[in-house]
């Protein structure tokens, strides 16, 4: 009985992944958070690009990064972005304005699959800017991202 209740609640909880975002932004509860959904809801970016990850050109699907940190109103230099799996990386808030990253949570037009990737993605236009394919921006390519904060 409580085995089965578990695992009917599992896909609910896993729709529930956010993110987080906290630092020095604009909220009177020190945080905001973002779902696949609301995500869904803003103005939607494409980047399609090869990746260390996939085969071939890949269609990321979500919405710039740089947007986002307006809608928080983001006053910072820097962002510290986490994971599920506990990897954690520093990305300066400059690569939001010098390139088109984004947040994206579906790939050629499927969601980010849980336990892979899911539920958000940052992705660099490694394509367009060829200064973007090496390691310093894979490295901040972060998957399974669940929350930034501004510093
Ligand atoms: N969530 C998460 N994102 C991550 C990583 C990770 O371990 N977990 N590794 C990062 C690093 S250090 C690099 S170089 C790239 C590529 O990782 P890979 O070579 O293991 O695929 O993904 C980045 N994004
Ligand atoms: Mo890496």
């Amino acid at each position: 009985m409580v085995v089965l209740l578990l695992a009917g609640m599992a896909p609910a909880q896993a729709d529930e992944q956010k993110l987080m975002i906290t630092g020095k932004i604009q909220s009177e509860h020190g945080a905001i958070y973002f779902s696949r959904g609301d995500m869904a809801a803003a103005k939607q970016i494409e980047v399609v690009t090869s990746s260390p990850w996939t085969t071939g050109k890949t269609r990321f699907r979500g919405v710039l990064l740089r947007e986002l940190l307006e809608k928080v109103q983001a006053k910072g230099s820097i962002l510290k972005a986490s994971a599920v799996d506990g990897y954690t990386v520093e990305i300066p808030v400059s690569d939001a304005t010098d390139f088109d990253v984004i947040i994206a949570y579906k790939m050629d037009g499927e969601w980010l699959e849980e336990g892979v990737y899911a539920p958000f993605w940052i992705i660099y236009p490694y394509d367009t800017d060829k200064e973007l394919a090496q390691e310093k921006y894979y490295a901040r390519s972060i998957w399974q991202l669940t929350k930034l904060t501004v510093e």
